[in-house]
């Protein structure tokens, strides 16, 4: 089958047995690879109602038709399962040789299943499947283990790792796969964690099977070429994430204490040009010539690889502006593997919490002496507070109480990324509607709405928008995975990805012919939703109470006295609704999912909700 191996690898942890299962190409086109493959299999093999930490839930890592081919951007890999933070459907997008040692060792997707007696390293060598002993590494960070991986398999080896936070299941636990590279924000290290599946290590030898390898090698190599030189012509590369922070600023969209605020006059401290003034390496996922992470020296020397979710998380939100203590936190929220976006809410969230009374403690926001303490005692799960702080904003809140919701910066459980959306409706509706909770991957509205609409505006137009975002960053680049970087920041148009899929493929696919693909993952996403939390409602796509408090709104500033308005919201929610083809409940009507595949699924999900 040009453009996929043909093969799943299924791993079982509790028997120790594996198995390859060939899938059809049918499956193949209506799924294509990554989240597609992903959320397609967990949702019919999970049961209803399983503990995501326990060993009846499964670990996903799938690639997608483009995934390791040489041509821009294409080593990424969907780490996927049923998430420990939401319930729901959840996985991450990482940077990793793994990409195409997957896809050389013969498959295109793995299934880890069950539960390992022992730590465990799952090691997989073309045919050769193996499970080895990782008790040596178990309790260490995820620097240590990648070296200990190396001196063994070599540096070209992929890898999948977890540190101490994944195995003592902080529920936002992430996955490292290289030097800079981190993900699976909705706890997908802390699945690992629970399997005791220390790492996942990956070597292969085969071709990569594809229709027309010559057309795809030159193609590849000239598009290499042309984005390396967009590349070198954009500002974009000498700050790399980090330097959109002062623009956040600007706008009044940026975390700060614990989002209570949107702008800083110190931030430009912690922006991107600090950043690669202190740049000491520079690192990059496989076939990437951008090479976005810039690493700098922490408070200690070390080597801490920056973004700007992580500075904006660990920085302002907790009112630290210096940046090698932004970059010290980073580095134990990287070797512990706590996500970044999760760690600084949770911090800050911590410190307001105190701030109201409503926890016991004594940190405070700017002492980030305080916040490496608890950072540490959350990895390890120390006394009564790591272990309430490594369940998660929403869980710490309900167990602080005293209203303290209303500020666990979260939706559907996963925290908010590093854009304050107080006076930014649409952006606030793109986080809402998340299917993996509050990720800004899915749609990442934010500059069309403060560069092309009307900020106060709650229009259909911003709804529409969010859609056909979707439909690009959470359909297309996360079924065909690859990094979205070139078409994001480069405008590097999204009519050449049609163009690899057909060379890789032999299908003679438009870029429409991807939209109702979309549609079917975030449908069937959604009925994942459904099935583990049957009472769903509308609510469940709000973001916090803060952004609508108008005791909460900034005193001065650009955006001073303004907050979201509840009733404005509500209709930009129909909006998106209305689109989308949800009833009044936020729910897939039957007319819906049958129009875009999902028709045995529908029937199935009348036993968990009646559909309109
Ligand atoms: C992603 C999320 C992000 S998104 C960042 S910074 W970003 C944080 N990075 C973390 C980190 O680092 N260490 C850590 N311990 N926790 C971290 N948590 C946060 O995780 C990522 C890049 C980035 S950098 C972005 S936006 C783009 N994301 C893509 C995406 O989602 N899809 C896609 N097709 N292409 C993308 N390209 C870009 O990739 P999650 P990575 Mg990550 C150290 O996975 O769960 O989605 O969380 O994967 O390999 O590091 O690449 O300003
Ligand atoms: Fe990886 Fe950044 Fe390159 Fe994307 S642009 S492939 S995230 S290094």
């Amino acid at each position: 089958m040009d453009g996929w191996t043909g093969q799943i690898l299924r791993v079982n942890l509790t028997t120790g047995s594996s198995r390859k299962e060939p899938f059809s190409e049918e499956f193949a086109h209506t799924w294509i690879g990554g989240r597609g493959f992903a959320v397609k299999l967990l949702y019919d093999e999970l049961r209803p109602g399983i503990d995501p930490l326990g060993p009846e839930n499964k670990l996903v890592a799938a690639v997608g038709p483009i995934s390791g081919i040489p041509a821009p951007n294409t080593g990424k890999t969907i780490v996927a399962a049923k998430s420990p933070m939401t319930g729901g459907y959840g996985d991450g997008n990482l940077g990793t040789r793994f990409t195409d040692q997957i896809r050389k060792a013969g498959y295109d997707a793995l299934i880890v299943e069950g539960q390992a007696e022992r730590p465990t390293m799952l090691f997989i060598d073309d045919d050769r499947v193996e499970l080895l002993p990782a008790d040596e590494v178990w309790g260490k960070g995820t620097y240590e283990t990648n070296d200990w991986i190396y001196a063994r398999h070599g540096k070209g080896v992929g890898v999948l790792n977890i540190g101490q936070a994944g195995e003592n299941m902080v529920r936002y636990a992430v996955i490292r796969s290289m030097e800079g590279r981190a993900g699976g924000r909705p706890g997908m290290g802390a699945v690992m964690g629970s399997k005791r599946l220390k790492a996942i290590v990956v070597k292969g030898s085969k071709p990569i099977p594809q229709a027309f390898p010559a057309a795809m090698k030159q193609l590849g190599r000239d598009d290499l070429r042309t984005v390396h030189q967009m590349d070198k012509d954009a500002a974009w590369s000498v700050q790399g994430t980090d330097g959109v922070l002062p623009w956040c600023n600007e706008v009044a969209a940026l975390p700060v204490h614990n989002f209570r605020r949107t702008y800083h006059p110190d931030a430009w401290k912690v922006d991107g040009e600090r950043l690669n003034a202190a740049r000491i390496a520079t690192y990059g996922c496989p076939n990437c010539t951008m090479r976005c992470g810039i690493a700098m020296p922490d408070a200690e020397g070390r080597e801490s690889e920056l973004d700007y979710e992580n500075v904006g998380l660990l920085g302002p939100n907790l009112d630290i502006f210096a940046l090698e203590q932004v970059a010290t936190l980073n580095y134990m929220c990287d070797d512990y593997g706590i996500d970044t976006i999760s760690g600084g809410s949770v911090l800050g969230f911590y410190a307001d919490a105190i701030e109201h009374g409503a926890a016991p403690g004594d940190l405070r926001f700017g002492d980030a002496e305080q916040f490496k303490k608890v950072l540490t005692k959350i990895a390890f799960r120390e006394g009564e507070i790591g272990n309430v702080l490594a369940e998660g904003t929403l869980r710490a809140a309900r167990a602080f109480g005293h209203g303290s919701e209303a500020y666990a910066m979260q939706v559907k459980g996963l925290e908010i990324s590093a854009y304050n959306c107080k006076f930014i409706p649409g952006m606030a509706l793109a986080f809402g509607v998340s299917p993996i909770g509050a990720h800004h991957k899915e749609s990442w509205i934010i500059t069309f709405e403060l560069k092309q609409t009307l900020r106060e505006s709650y229009g259909r137009d911003k709804a529409q928008k969010i859609v056909d975002l979707q439909r690009i960053r959470g359909g297309l680049f996360e079924s065909i995975v690859t990094c979205r970087f070139p078409w994001v920041e480069l405008g590097w148009g999204v009519e050449h990805y049609p163009k690899y899929y057909n060379t890789i493929t032999g299908l003679d696919w438009e870029l429409e012919d991807f939209w109702p693909i979309s549609d079917r993952i975030y449908g069937i996403m959604k009925l994942f939703w459904l099935r583990e939390h049957p009472r769903t409602d509308r609510t469940a796509d709000y973001p916090p109470a803060a952004w609508f408090d108008p005791a909460n709104v900034d005193p001065d500033g650009p955006i001073a006295g303004r907050h979201l308005e509840y009733d404005k919201y509500d209709s930009l929610l129909q909006h998106y609704y209305d689109i989308r083809g949800y009833d009044r409940r936020g729910i897939p009507t039957k007319a819906t999912l049958e129009q875009v595949g999902l028709a045995a699924e529908a029937a199935a999900a009348e036993e968990h909700a009646t559909l309109s």
